[in-house]
């Protein structure tokens, strides 16, 4: 009786004790389950969803990196934190990911975060913006723009406008980007170039975050000191957007014709449809779909293969129908596309 008793007890013990196990190990295998079916990790930590062209990056990682092509997604949204951002690359790390794929808030301050999964071995892929050039060794491959031609693109039509007309006297206002980030660095390092090698005047220049709010609300505030103004060269189509209201808000003509004539990156729809329209006057080509080469390089890694440092994507220049002719930057010769309404029909962001 008394050996029965034991044998019970021991039997209800082990049934406690694998409850337990299973209870304090949920949550925690869910990687791991993964894994088993043989799935690859990826721990993606976006910026934001701060415009059409974010919207259009995070699609493109999603739709290349899917469960039916075997991947598990972890998908992370900084809300343009970089605070947030290292929080989930940090978790990534603590999940012991197959891979990290990032987009960087800003190019300062991700370092440890990067020293920490160099340590764990996991590889990091960084996409769109860069991190500082210290932290080269501490990523495997970055897939983005080069911010810097398309600002030279961008100013190259602009003197074109410019001496085409004979302009005198002109004043430009920048909307810049998230301060910090490749992307504005680039685009408003090229501009002041541009401003001090012709005589052209930067009479503002706020931030507009790449939102189309924040840079109707700045633009607002400029408008309060001056409205002589000649350009307005917006670092993204949605601070491009917010900056055309605030303009026909005040009271000015927006576009040709006008007094004021909008300059933009991106190339999203909306934006092309209003360079179609006229209101936008170039609109230079940022590529958001990154996917496919994210996952190029992730099946490389796979095979044992070694990625380059950096995959450039590349992008075009659009313009208003019939004002243009071809530029030469850096001595090459870069054709631009005049906006049609097929142009913008085709355009899936
Ligand atoms: O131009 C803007 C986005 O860094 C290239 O960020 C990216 C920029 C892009 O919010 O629309």
């Amino acid at each position: 009786m008394r050996k029965q008793i034991i044998i019970i007890c021991l039997l209800i013990l082990g049934i406690l004790g694998i409850g337990t196990y299973a209870f304090f190990n949920e949550g925690t295998t869910t990687h791991k389950e993964k894994t088993k079916k043989n799935l690859i990790s990826v721990g993606f930590a976006q910026v934001g969803a701060e415009s059409d062209w974010r919207s259009a990056n995070s699609l493109s990682i999603k739709n290349s990196l899917t469960e039916r092509k075997g991947f598990d997604l972890i998908f992370e949204d900084a809300r343009q934190m970089k605070q947030n951002q290292i929080l989930s690359l940090r978790g990534f790390i603590q999940q012991n990911v197959d891979y990290i794929v990032f987009s960087p808030v800003v190019e300062d301050d991700y370092e440890s975060v990067l020293t920490e999964a160099k340590r764990a071995n996991i590889p990091v892929i960084i996409i769109d913006r860069k991190v500082a050039d210290a932290s080269d060794g501490l990523y495997t491959s970055w897939i983005g723009s080069d911010f810097r031609l398309q600002g030279e693109k961008a100013c190259a039509c602009l003197k074109q406008y410019i001496d085409n007309r004979k302009m005198k006297d002109v004043n430009i206002v920048n909307i810049q980007g998230t301060k910090g980030s490749t992307s504005q660095r680039g685009r408003s390092d090229a501009l002041e170039k541009a401003c001090k090698a012709n005589g052209w005047n930067l009479v503002a220049r706020e931030t507009g975050e790449y939102t189309q709010t924040k840079s109707k609300e700045v633009m607002k505030e400029i408008l309060k000191k001056t409205k002589d103004i000649d350009f307005v060269y917006c670092e993204n189509d949605n601070e491009a957007f917010g900056v055309i209201e605030a303009l026909k808000e005040a009271g000015l003509r927006v576009g040709l014709g006008g007094d004021v004539q909008i300059i933009s990156f991106d190339a999203t729809k909306g934006g092309l449809k209003k360079t179609f329209e006229g209101e936008i006057l170039i609109d230079i080509e940022c590529n958001p779909l990154q996917g496919p080469k994210v996952k190029e390089v992730i099946d490389l890694l796979e095979k044992g293969g070694t990625p380059e440092k950096e995959y450039y994507i590349d992008e075009q220049v659009f313009v208003h129908e019939g004002i243009f002719d071809d530029i030469i930057v850096d001595g090459k010769v870069i054709p631009v596309i005049d906006v049609s309404t097929e142009t913008y029909e085709k355009r899936k962001y």
